[in-house]
């Protein structure tokens, strides 16, 4: 556990008193520092690449908001359409052009997607997907896979990636059997589960729902195979595929994973960047199937601020930008640089590692093997893990708080930031016994 440093005193103090009023100290697990051990950091503002604690500290950014800020923090032209669209007031309960003009950015982005509904957050977005996968198909049982998050939804809090995994709650009590008793938990990139499950329930299964690339246990990589026979299985049962795309939607290419692999799944969840740092996400797909949602159809979904006119300024300014000047090839070349330095430091301090990486999401697992799905991921060193984040903290690289949560980068990283978070890993990894 770090000892308490004099560099961050008011950090120290705003977390004590913030758990007197929220529970943990923090408004999501995940923030918590529970897989590194020690306190939080309270950040004051954030630019381009950099984070600013309380203290004054300032941090090179690789969490960036757990993925939205793509662009790096408080870009210009964001900032303005936000400011612009709060100055004509921050929401009226009632349509507006500018989700029409979101909607059809999703749909140019993202082919599969030929209806679309807005939501405040990822969780919204993957709940209600699946309660249009379960009212279109008039099935009950959905298939998830260990280590995946998909939000804190009741029937997706079984076996849970992320912050759930980090603090060892992946079945977290108040959920109930009834609300579990119709999910299946497969082991991630284990093919043959799959049919065995379908050969078992061939007309039980209403969706299957997946991140197409694993954030939430670390990154992890589908197997070709693992992407064919979900797409062949579904398909052949009438089961809908969905894509949980909340943290690979704008991240891995400006279509998604989906874009990457070349798979169409029936539905698609997207959060986090589709927001632009803003509470907004989304779910979408064939309108085969969205058209059951009300009031076109009868599957109920609601949300008051949903498609709010501040989170689609931020949201469609983000993806017009994303769209007309893509950085994905900057992203990648910066990535590749980082994956192999990150890689090459541990190797250097004989420390066995795996750099897994799609784009500019990487981990890089203090692990023997190859991390395939959670129970691989769940042996890599988790003390390790803690003493490499504390030591970049103190090198001024804020990297993601967890063994089992990706690092994210944006465009407003240089190639020089790229340098220094190698030559700070290569000092702090020597140092790890
Ligand atoms: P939110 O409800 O947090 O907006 O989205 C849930 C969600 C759904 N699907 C995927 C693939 C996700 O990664 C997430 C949220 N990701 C975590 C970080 N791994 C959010 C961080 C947090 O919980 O504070």
């Amino acid at each position: 556990m770090p000892q308490a440093n004099p560099k961050r005193q008011n950090s120290q103090t705003a977390f004590a008193k913030a758990k007197n009023l929220i529970p943990g100290g923090v408004n999501s697990p995940a923030r918590a520092f529970h897989g590194v051990g020690g306190e939080p950091i309270f950040i004051s503002h954030a630019a381009g690449q950099f984070l600013f604690d309380i203290d004054g500290n300032r941090y090179l950014d690789y969490i960036g908001s757990w993925g939205p800020m793509i662009l790096g923090h408080a870009h210009p032209l964001v900032i303005e359409a936000i400011q612009k669209a709060a100055e004509k007031g921050t929401s009226f309960g009632a349509p507006t052009e500018n989700e029409s003009r979101l909607a059809e950015l999703i749909m140019h982005a993202i082919p599969s997607i030929e209806r679309v509904r807005l939501v405040n957050s990822g969780t919204e977005a993957t709940m209600s997907a699946i309660r249009v996968a379960r009212g279109a198909t008039g099935r009950e049982k959905i298939v998830k896979f260990s280590g995946c998050y998909h939000g804190h939804v009741d029937s997706l809090l079984v076996a849970a990636g992320s912050a759930a995994a980090t603090l060892g709650v992946p079945d977290s009590p108040g959920v109930t059997q009834g609300n579990s008793k119709d999910t299946i938990v497969l082991n991630y990139n284990d093919s043959d589960s799959i049919v065995e499950t379908f050969r078992k329930f061939p007309t039980e299964i209403a969706a299957i729902i997946l991140e197409p690339i694993v954030g939430n246990m670390g990154t992890v990589l589908p197997s070709p195979q693992f992407l064919k026979t979900l797409r062949g299985e579904t398909t052949q049962h009438g089961s809908i595929l969905i894509f949980d795309e909340v943290m690979t939607g704008f991240r891995v290419a400006y279509g998604g994973a989906q874009n990457v692999f070349g798979i169409d799944p029936d539905m698609t969840t997207l959060g986090k960047i589709v927001g632009g740092g803003l509470p907004l996400a989304a779910y979408g797909g064939k309108s085969s199937i969205m058209d059951n949602v009300m009031p076109a159809g009868k599957v109920f979904q609601a949300g008051t601020l949903a498609g709010n006119p501040l989170a689609t300024a931020a949201g469609a300014t983000t993806l017009e930008i994303l769209r007309d000047d893509p950085p994905y090839a900057y992203l990648e070349t910066q990535a590749s640089r980082l994956g192999n330095g990150l890689k090459s430091a541990a190797d250097a301090a004989g420390l066995p590692s795996q750099m897994q990486r799609m784009g500019s999401m990487m981990t890089l697992f203090f692990n023997e093997a190859p991390v395939v799905d959670w129970p691989t991921a769940n042996r890599s060193d988790r003390k390790r893990f803690a003493k490499y984040f504390w030591g970049l903290i103190e090198e001024g690289v804020y990297m993601p708080c967890s063994q089992f949560e990706a690092l994210f980068f944006s465009r407003s990283h240089r190639p020089e930031d790229i340098d220094s978070t190698v030559d700070a890993a290569h000092r702090v990894l020597a140092k790890l016994d």
